[in-house]
């Protein structure tokens, strides 16, 4: 395949003033028909042999036939190519008649047209349109879209981007609704749905009074889980006009839910789809996570009206000024919404644990790629995390007001244009007189950044220096970078737990802004020698080393007033402990208990006064995926081990602690997803969790009368969770039979039953992980049900996947290459365990390389999965 170059940009030959599609529904043969009003653009190169020939781009079409103004055009005037469809021009602007075919039914890609339990639907970003029709399927083409859907009876909602101007019956009695999108949009945005599906409606008066309805479209069973939604919706909608002054825009918002879909959700204009587990849920069948992942998601999609839709990038590359802008939005939101420091502790966990593995592995690229094969393979944890990561940045640099002004400018300036990041950090420049020209290196620079910090203190001079070193390894194809501007916001710390002044006015926190490759930071005045708090709230997304020892963090656990940090003090503490056990277990000595980290567990769980939701996650051990990604060379079998010991020995000091604390949050309360209850939640389950890793009978009975009560689906998967993983095989067994029975219609809920399977350390063998391929509510065709059988195996159960005879690698590899055949994006996606293997100790390496070879050798690869498996082995 070939490899894309940012360097080869060029702006389109042809520009759409106007698209207008008809479709004629039909499984195997729906007919589309494309009018476009082309015109040359004034900006393209003239060139000087006329007028160059128009380029539309067609995959997997049946072309029908091509007419010019009219007239149908000879076969000598076009060229049918792989990927397209080359036209002879012959006037500057003309209209353009195409007519071609598609198989929704055998379309199991989910890119462009497909059906989902029968229902009609679309996926066209990044370059799905082009299997629709033959267009100029690039995000610099933007135009008017007008869409007609003819359907059978049987699909009485036709749905597409704007609003309905029309609708009825045709001769034959099908019906027919034409939509008209008044904002001109990429084809990418575009949107078609057509089903039976039932709705619940709601209104929203935005800030200027004008009156939006809202409408939630979903098959007729999940009619009742659309409220959390809805109110999410709403709450985003409000949020946007506070906070950045963002209305909507036209007089109707639709959300759609579709049970196959490739990722959470799509952002389409005034039509979001989405993946059913990110927009259902109903107390009895979602999980706390599941609805603060919806509020998340509905924001994000919303979110994207503006920073994605008004404003669009001008080419895949600049995939992150969408992505990471929005990223950055919704976390914020979901921050205002939530506990501020609980979601900023989930976000840098995902960073550490997968998007620094990332940055350090053989995908490894910058916010803004220069090149790819695949643009599917690029909606990454470093386009998206990383990206909202370094708007934060700016967002930290500048200060709340000044980004403001920055986000309002670029809105203005660039609305209803294809834009690229550099035009989002010009606006920020511009608008605030401010120089951002060496932090834009964040956007070209691939990598994590390492801090080496070392500290000094002069008693006689009151003096407390911080040197920091900075540095980036190298990563592929990217050799000796540059030193990055980094804020690094700091306190220093008294022996009182309290913070020290560190200027006149009193302030107790500051920014140190890092721009040089070594640089020292003297305070004046300091008093007594202070313990410092350093890169609070994670102000950047680096690695940061300082010796501190195991008292300085037992100390920053318990006093640290930036909560980020009092809980990253905990997890250097365990990762301190977890190193040394490791380095233990290899070397055949007796594991050694960890006393300094019970005794900081055991300060963390005795403390009333800190917010649950916090010590929930205080009291969550690394995982092993986090531990592997700390590791020079990751020896799997000694992270297990030393994981498994500490967990347990937490669990047998603390098990009264635990106890105490489950039966005070054991609260008999309704339902509730409000922050505080679900917080409540968090810590009882996390307590609960460590009772039954002590695997004693009365701490299991706690978790089986949990099951048997079955108040709430957190609390119902919570405790069938641990009866799981630390029950009897045979308890176990039982348990999960009745629960199936119990909610074998629910697709939500056997998803969260696969994955409760498939990621036990202690259950999901590969035996019983290959006996759910055969379960027959299994789908290989459905990315949610492959992502919670195969992906949770491989990418969530670090212990049966990396068996030391390989087996779960050879068994990945099967089902990555079954996969490439039905949807290539999703084995692509899979892969991803086995791209690291050159981080594995020796015998492991080299069965998860065969694994990946045994991939490029078995013949016609995707592009999507040909990009990763040959980069991976290069
Ligand atoms: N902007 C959306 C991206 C997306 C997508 C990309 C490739 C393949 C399938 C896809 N479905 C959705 C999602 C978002 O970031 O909002
Ligand atoms: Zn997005």
């Amino acid at each position: 395949p070939r490899t894309i170059y940012l360097k080869d940009y060029k702006v389109p030959d042809y520009l759409i003033d106007h698209t207008e599609l008809t479709f004629d529904l039909d499984p195997q043969a729906t007919l589309v028909k494309s009018r476009l009003k082309v015109r040359r653009n004034p900006a393209a190169d003239p060139g000087d042999s006329g007028l160059p020939a128009l380029w539309l781009d067609g995959v997997d079409l049946e072309l029908l036939s091509v007419s010019i103004n009219g007239k149908l055009l000879p076969a000598q005037r076009y060229q049918e190519m792989t990927g397209g469809l080359l036209l002879a021009v012959e006037t500057p602007e003309f209209e353009l008649e195409v007519q071609n075919r598609i198989a929704p039914e055998s379309n199991t890609s989910l890119e462009g047209l497909y059906l989902s339990n029968g229902m009609y639907c679309t996926q066209c970003e990044a370059e799905g349109f082009r299997k629709i029709t033959f267009y100029p399927d690039r995000p610099d083409v933007m135009s008017i879209f007008t869409t007609t859907i003819v359907a059978p009876a049987s699909y009485p909602v036709l749905l597409s981007n704007g609003n309905k101007i029309d609708s009825g019956t045709t001769q034959d009695g099908r019906l027919r609704v034409t939509w008209e999108d008044p904002f001109a949009k990429p084809a990418y945005l575009f949107a078609l749905v057509a089903g039976d599906l039932q709705y619940v409606e709601d209104t929203f008066t935005t800030s200027s009074g004008r009156e939006v309805k809202l409408q939630l479209f979903t098959e007729a069973r999940n009619i009742r889980k659309c409220e959390h939604a809805m109110v999410s919706l709403k709450h985003a909608m409000r949020w946007d006009e506070e906070v950045y002054g963002r209305e909507y825009d036209l007089d109707i918002f639709m959300i759609v839910a579709v049970d196959h879909f490739n990722m959470g959700a799509m952002e389409n204009k005034g039509l979001n789809i989405f993946n059913s587990a990110c927009v259902l849920a109903s107390p009895e069948t979602a999980t706390d996570a599941a609805f603060q992942r919806i509020e998340s998601i509905v924001a994000h999609e919303y979110f994207h009206n503006w920073s994605g839709n008004r404003v669009t990038c001008r080419d895949w590359f600049q995939l992150s000024l969408k992505e990471g802008f929005t990223v950055f939005r919704d976390a914020e939101f979901s921050a205002d919404m939530n506990s501020r420091a609980v979601k900023r502790i989930e976000d840098v966990t995902v960073l550490r644990t997968a998007q620094f593995a990332e940055d350090g592995g053989p995908m490894s690229h910058p916010v803004r790629p220069d090149s790819y094969m695949e643009i599917s393979n690029f909606y990454t944890l470093t386009v998206y995390e990383k990206g909202a990561e370094v708007v934060r940045m700016i967002h930290t640099i500048l200060g709340p007001e000044a980004f403001r002004r920055g986000s309002d400018l670029y809105f203005e300036r660039h609305d209803g244009c294809a834009v690229t990041c550099e035009d989002f950090v010009v606006a920020m420049e511009d608008a605030n007189d401010a120089d951002l020209k060496q932090f834009r290196r964040w956007y070209s620079q691939a990598g994590t950044p390492v801090l080496d910090v070392e500290d000094r203190y002069d008693e006689d001079k009151g003096e407390y220096t911080l040197k920091i070193r900075q540095h980036t390894p190298d990563t592929p194809g990217q050799k000796d970078k540059l030193p990055l501007c980094i804020p690094v916001t700091t306190a220093l710390l008294g022996a009182d737990g309290k913070e020290l002044p560190l200027n006149q006015a009193g302030a107790t926190e500051t920014t140190l802004l890092l721009t040089e490759a070594c640089q020292e930071f003297v305070f004046g005045n300091i008093k007594e020698r202070p313990l410092p708090s350093l890169l609070r709230g994670f102000s950047a997304p680096v690695k940061l080393r300082y010796d501190y020892r195991d008292h300085q963090l037992q100390f920053l656990m318990r006093h640290d007033s930036d909560e980020f940090n009092r809980w990253d003090a905990g997890q250097r503490l365990a990762l301190n402990a977890l190193a040394a056990l490791q380095v233990q277990f290899r070397a055949g000595e007796a594991l050694r208990t960890p006393d300094a980290l019970i005794a900081g567990y055991a300060s963390v769980l005795g403390n009333g006064a800190l917010d649950p939701a916090l010590v929930a996650k205080m009291l969550a051990l690394p995982s092993a995926q986090e531990l592997a990604e700390q590791e020079g060379e990751i020896h799997a079998a000694a992270i297990i081990a030393a994981r498994e010991f500490v967990r347990n020995a937490i669990a047998d000091a603390l098990k009264p602690e635990f106890l105490a604390r489950y039966r005070q949050l054991d609260q008999r309360t309704p339902y509730s997803a409000e922050a505080a209850d679900i917080a409540r939640r968090s810590l009882k389950n996390t307590c609960l969790a460590y009772l039954c890793a002590t695997m004693d009978d009365d701490a299991l009975d706690l978790a089986r009368s949990q099951l048997a009560r079955g108040e709430n689906m957190t609390d119902s998967a919570s405790a069938l969770g641990a009866l799981v993983e630390f029950g009897p095989v045979e308890d176990a067994e039982q348990h999960l039979e009745s629960f199936y029975q119990q909610w074998q219609q629910d697709t939500q809920v056997v998803e969260t039953w696969f994955g409760l399977q498939s990621t036990s350390a202690s259950y999901g063998t590969l035996e019983r992980v290959q006996q759910l391929l055969g379960h027959s509510a299994f789908e290989l065709t459905n990315p949610n049900k492959v992502r919670a059988v195969i992906g949770g195996f491989a990418m969530r159960n670090f212990k049966q996947f990396h068996k030391e005879d390989g087996s779960g690698y050879e068994f990945l590899s099967d089902q990555v290459i079954a996969l490439d055949k039905l949807n290539p994006q999703i084995a692509a996606r899979l892969v991803t365990p086995l791209t690291r293997w050159k981080k594995y100790a020796a015998s492991d390496a080299g069965l998860i390389k065969s694994a990946l070879q045994r991939i490029a050798e078995c013949g016609s690869l995707s592009r999507d999965l040909f990009e990763v498996v040959s980069k991976s082995l290069s």
